[in-house]
């Protein structure tokens, strides 16, 4: 066999990084004293996942991405950040004014109207912002991954007006469980953990002038905001409903971008 050169050029990020992940692997191995029996069942839920469609993906987001997001966070005075979550869709609908996000004909949940504005850290509004949105519905499942739910369901992109504003309609998103049957949920069960996230809308925000934000906002009140099985909320990101009575719920929340000038 031919060793091309390719396959000989060292990684020194990569080098740097395994050689603690596999020295901390070692170190659990001989502190547990894991069994064969014990490696065989951690290579088959191994193995199991990696056959689950979005199980990996959605493994590594519950147990690691909170912290990724944590060391990458340098704070520029605009919205926090949030983890994206596996369950991003790139170029979701484009709406048009009214922006409802797209959904069945009588989609099960609390009708929401959430409002809001894009503005720089200088405080000037920025118009024609893009505002990406992805949610899951009332039962807890996000388009695209849960195969009964209509592709493109509850995923929609929009637009700031001249003054930086945008509001949509949508539901109401309910303490969510991630999916349950995968490797994930199983690995959670055994720990006794629960397989909740708070309710949550998804934002991408982004400006040609500005660094794109990711995000999620949560709501006050909501039973899981204090143990979200991934860690992921932030106060910032916290919101109220405004409920008048049976008739309407709003909420709202002003999105601030930092200027690529100011990175
Ligand atoms: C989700 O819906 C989510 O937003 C994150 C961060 C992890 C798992 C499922
Ligand atoms: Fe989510």
């Amino acid at each position: 066999m031919t060793v091309t050169a390719s396959e000989t050029t060292t990684d020194t990020r990569v080098q740097a990084i395994f050689t603690d992940v596999l020295d901390s692997l070692l170190g659990i191995i001989r502190k547990h004293q894991v069994t064969w029996e014990e490696y065989r069942v951690a290579t088959e839920w191994l193995t199991q996942a990696g056959n689950q469609g979005y199980e990996i993906p959605l493994m590594l987001d519950v147990f690691l991405s909170t912290t990724v997001d944590d060391v990458n966070f340098a704070a520029q005075g605009g919205t926090e950040c949030n983890v994206e979550g596996p369950f991003y869709v790139p170029d979701a609908q484009l709406l048009e004014r009214p922006y409802v996000l797209p959904q069945r004909e009588a989609e099960p949940g609390e009708h929401l109207v959430f409002s809001g504005t894009v503005r720089s850290t200088d405080g000037s509004a920025l118009a024609g912002a893009l505002v990406d949105v992805w949610q899951a519905s009332a039962a807890g499942e996000y388009s695209n991954i849960h195969p009964t739910v209509p592709e493109g369901n509850l995923r929609g992109r929009m637009t700031t007006d001249a003054s930086g504003r945008f509001d949509f309609e949508t539901i109401v998103p309910p303490p969510y469980a991630i999916p349950d049957g995968g490797a994930t949920a199983q690995l959670l069960k055994a720990l006794g953990r629960h397989l909740i996230r708070p309710g949550h809308i998804h934002f991408k925000v982004s400006h040609p002038a500005c660094r794109a934000l990711t995000t999620q906002i949560y709501f006050e009140g909501d039973p899981f905001i204090d143990s979200d099985v991934v860690g992921a909320v932030k106060d910032s990101l916290v919101i109220g409903l405004v409920r008048n009575g049976e008739a309407e719920t709003r909420c709202s929340y002003d999105f601030v971008l930092t200027p690529n000038d100011k990175l």
